[in-house]
């Protein structure tokens, strides 16, 4: 059910102004929807709204904070009637170096990524099912991240936060399952070249092995017209199958009695590397 990409649809995108909410909110534009993007940054809110002529509304917001949900609610109100058929709850964002004695660091990695997220659904979700109720497509996406499924070792807030991401994710694609005109869909991006990736500087050049953020778009779209709520990206690096195979490694450090992020550990890594190199394809069988 892609049919939300329709003319004159409506498109709302936390994390628009930047990455893969940029490459989202240029999509959308291209199909003729109406789209308010919303991020915290009003530097690259301006150059995402003149990269796309002015035609896009911007909202400058905190994810994180209630309050500002209560003021996007009203000018969605306002400007759209009401009106939203693309919901993407897309911002997030890492703290470098955060370590167990930085609370702060979780507490505001948890505040974007997980509460952001709650704070959408709670505020939008109304407007999402009146606008179904009254014959529209409506779809809500929600961006988690590989690092909140298989749980690699560094950034323990991050990790976490998208775990935490995943788990909504699938409670509301449940409490939604009776909607016939409502999809949701969570974005697992693979290593993409964003604001969020790129570190090397405005005029870096994409590594190889990433996508570029309009391929992880692309992806998105093609599995929502399938009708998948799952859209596990690939990038020039890890391929489909591998992220399936290393996600059944991870799952399997539960039910073999392995120790956690078994993948990573000295004495665990040469099996895990056997391990998921010998295993079929677990979407084959
Ligand atoms: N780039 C990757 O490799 C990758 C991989 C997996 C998941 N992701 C996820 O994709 C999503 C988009 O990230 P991106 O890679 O495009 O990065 P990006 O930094 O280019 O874009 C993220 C945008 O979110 C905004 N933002 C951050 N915190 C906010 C807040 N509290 N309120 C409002 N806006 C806020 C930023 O200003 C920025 O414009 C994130 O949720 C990220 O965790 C990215
Ligand atoms: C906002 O984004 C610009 C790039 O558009 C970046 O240079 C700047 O550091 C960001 N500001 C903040 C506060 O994150
Ligand atoms: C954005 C971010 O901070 N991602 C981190 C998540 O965790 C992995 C491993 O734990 C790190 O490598 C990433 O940098």
């Amino acid at each position: 059910m892609a049919k939300v990409f329709t003319s004159g649809g409506v498109a709302i995108i936390t994390g628009g102004a930047s990455g893969i909410g940029l490459a989202l909110a240029k999509k959308c534009h291209g199909y003729g929807m109406r789209v308010l993007i919303a991020d915290k940054n009003e530097t690259s809110l301006e150059s995402a709204r003149n990269a796309l002529n002015g035609d896009i509304a911007v909202f400058k917001m905190d994810v994180g904070r209630l309050e500002d949900w209560s003021e996007l609610k009203a000018s969605v109100d306002r400007d759209f009637a009401g009106r939203v058929n693309l919901l993407a709850l897309n911002a997030g964002m890492g703290v470098r170096g955060a370590s167990w004695d930085n609370t702060a660091a979780f507490q505001s990695t948890l505040q974007t990524n997980f509460m952001g997220i709650v704070n959408g659904i709670s505020t939008l979700l109304p407007l999402v099912k009146q606008s179904a109720a009254a014959g529209d497509y409506a779809s809500i996406v929600i961006t988690g991240s590989k690092q909140g499924i298989t749980n690699p070792p560094g950034n323990p807030a991050y990790n976490a936060s998208k775990a935490a991401v995943k788990a909504v994710a699938e409670h509301l694609s449940w409490d939604l399952r009776a909607e016939e005109r409502i999809s949701v869909h969570l974005l697992i991006p693979g290593w993409t070249f964003t604001g969020m990736t790129n570190r090397a500087g405005p005029d870096a050049p994409k590594p190889d092995g990433a996508w570029w953020p309009e391929q992880v778009v692309d992806y998105l779209e093609e599995k929502m017209k399938e009708g998948q709520f799952w859209v596990l990206c690939p990038d020039n690096e890890v391929t489909e199958s591998l992220d399936r195979r290393r996600i059944l490694w991870t799952a399997g450090d539960i039910v073999k009695g392995r120790p956690p992020l078994s993948r990573w550990r000295e004495d665990w890594k040469a099996r895990a590397q056997e391990g998921i190199d010998g295993m079929g394809d677990p979407a084959q069988k």
